[in-house]
């Protein structure tokens, strides 16, 4: 069970690899929207694509250290995401559409701590 919730994700500011509960940590460079890797949904600390960021491929049940942080959000995966309030897809959701992106999260700034691209949660 714990190899099939292992996702892949990036982290910019990151050259080792860290490992969480269910998702790990590598250090591929995101500077911005632009270099938001193909089929991933990024995730940005500051508006406009900018600060650290993550690269997500998958769903992650808990975005670790990156919770509570996303304020911009690029998504260049071909499915609608969701990011949600809590951990475990849960609390307040907020839908990217498909090849979509979104400069500021407005309401939803800082809150994210979960992420899926999959039913039933998103
Ligand atoms: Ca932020």
């Amino acid at each position: 069970m714990t190899s099939t919730l292992k996702t892949m994700f990036a982290v910019c500011t990151t050259t080792a690899m860290i490992t969480l509960s269910s998702v790990t940590l590598t250090g591929t460079s995101i500077a911005s929207a632009a270099s938001c890797p193909s089929g991933a949904l990024c995730l940005y600390a500051e508006p406009s694509y900018a600060g650290d960021a993550v690269a997500l491929t998958g769903s992650v049940s808990t975005l670790g250290s990156f919770g509570d942080r996303a304020s911009s959000v690029v998504n260049n995966t071909g499915v609608v995401w969701c990011l949600f309030e809590h951990t475990g897809y849960s609390g307040k959701k907020v839908k990217i559409p498909a090849n979509a992106r979104t400069a500021s999260l407005g309401t939803a700034n800082d809150i994210a701590s979960s992420a899926a691209n999959q039913a039933p949660y998103c």
